[in-house]
């Protein structure tokens, strides 16, 4: 076989293999053209990056922040940086976990479908890692799975990831090198693609990156080895009371953007005094005839779950996980069950042995905030906060949706003041006697 004739035989394989894409990418592209979500071409041509205000109405990552940019000859620029962080998950309680840029968990990376990104990786922690950018589009090697697609990122070294954006919705980051560690340390956090034409005008777009955590009271470094005692169920790294409230006006349309990178748990996660509609997962936006109301929204393991509504009840409205574990903070786990034992004389005959010994638990856990306990250092107590009314008997993945009739700002607004619809209260006389309510 002479030179040429080799040389058409590889220039044909070469063009086979390339109608074999094109033909793999039609797939891929028609099965995305039913939702505004459009996968397909690798060879897209970047467009102009999109403007906060012009392009796009920025998310609100409560508690958090987003990752700033710059535009470089039409590239969106970006520089996130692995590095340890001290931490507070509410007041009273901290750690030394792992984040990027000074935060756990990462910054919120919001971007517009279309451009073309470059993100700089340096990292400042002990041991290697790699950014995975989990749900996008991207190029295979820049999947950032340590090992597979890429060597880790030493100590020290910085790396580079490039692509152009085919796609938009609700997707996250992470580590993806010594993932239980890494994750388990709070390696993670959201990234946002707008969508180039904004058809759905949304007033207040909240994300929430749903998370747990191990702290043994009494240390400061959370312990990521552990496989089901965590401790902190966090939203975008808080724990109630130190979740930060979700504020809206009455009639605002509202959007939360939920993600879940927990190392072993799914989240149930329940709004009062509503319901939503589903309209998105990582995997694309769902058909409006397919969307249905809910009350409560399961954020499972590794996916991303958009709902909407309207705000058009005003109110005090808690948000929270309804598994009743994950709205506990520190110590609520694993104690023996004393409900209804007969506590009367055990505390005296046993104070005289140990002076500051008191029974606990057995007419339920709500009254702890009362008891005045000595806490653990670098812990809180396993339930709640002051409410306007009484204690909150709730704290972990916990937060309020405040909705006002007037608001002059979305600061946090205070309580809510009763206007209409006022609160449960003492049964009277009168009325229990009228319904035959007898006690
Ligand atoms: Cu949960």
């Amino acid at each position: 076989m002479d030179i040429k004739r080799r040389h058409v035989l590889l220039g044909s394989a070469a063009l086979a293999g390339g109608a074999a894409l094109t033909s793999a990418q039609n797939v891929q592209a028609k099965s995305n053209r039913n939702n505004s979500y459009s996968g397909g071409s690798l060879n897209v041509k970047a467009l102009p990056p999109g403007l906060p205000g012009k392009d796009y109405t920025p998310v609100i990552t409560p508690g958090g922040i987003a990752l700033p940019w710059k535009i470089i000859d039409g590239v969106k620029v970006f520089h996130m940086i692995a590095e340890p962080v001290q931490h507070e998950f509410a007041p009273g309680v901290q750690a030394e976990c792992w984040g990027y840029n000074g935060r756990v968990h990462g910054p919120t990376i919001e971007a517009v479908e279309g451009e073309r990104i470059r993100i700089y990786v340096t990292n400042r922690l002990p041991e290697a890692t790699t950014v995975h950018w989990h749900g996008l589009f991207v190029p295979n090697g820049m999947d950032g799975v340590g090992g597979l697609t890429q060597r880790a990122i030493r100590p020290g070294e910085t790396y580079k990831y490039e692509w152009t954006l085919r796609q938009n919705g609700t997707f996250m980051y992470h580590s993806h090198h010594d993932e239980m560690t890494q994750m388990g340390m709070g390696m993670m956090g959201m990234f946002i693609i707008h969508p180039r034409h904004q058809h759905n005008k949304i007033d207040r777009d909240f994300v929430i990156m749903l998370s747990e955590w191990k702290l043994e009271p009494g240390t400061s470094r959370p312990d990521p080895n552990v496989m089901s005692d965590f401790n902190l169920l966090t939203m975008n790294a808080k724990c109630f009371p130190g979740t930060p409230a979700l504020v809206a006006k009455q009639g605002d349309k509202v959007r939360l953007r939920f993600g879940n990178l927990s190392a072993m748990d799914h989240h149930p996660i329940h709004l009062h005094g509503y319901y939503f509609k589903q309209v998105a997962t990582d995997g694309g936006a769902i058909p409006i005839s397919a969307q249905y109301p809910e009350t409560t929204v399961l954020v499972p393991v590794g996916s991303t779950r958009d709902v909407e509504f309207v705000a058009d009840a005003p109110g005090d409205w808690a948000m929270h996980c309804h598994m009743t574990h994950h709205v506990m903070n520190q110590m609520g786990h694993g104690l023996p069950n004393m409900i209804g034992m007969n506590a009367e004389g055990i505390d005296e005959k046993i104070q005289s042995i140990l002076p500051d010994y008191m029974t606990m638990g057995h007419t339920g856990m709500g009254g702890m905030e009362d008891m005045n306990m000595v806490m653990p250092k670098n812990s809180i107590p396993m339930v709640g906060g002051h409410g306007p009314f009484d204690y909150i008997t709730m704290g972990g993945m916990f937060t309020i949706l405040k909705v006002r009739e007037q608001l002059d700002s979305y600061e946090d607004p205070g309580w809510y003041n009763y206007k209409t619809g006022k609160p449960a209260t003492f049964a009277s006389q009168e009325d229990m006697l009228r319904d035959g309510i007898k006690i």
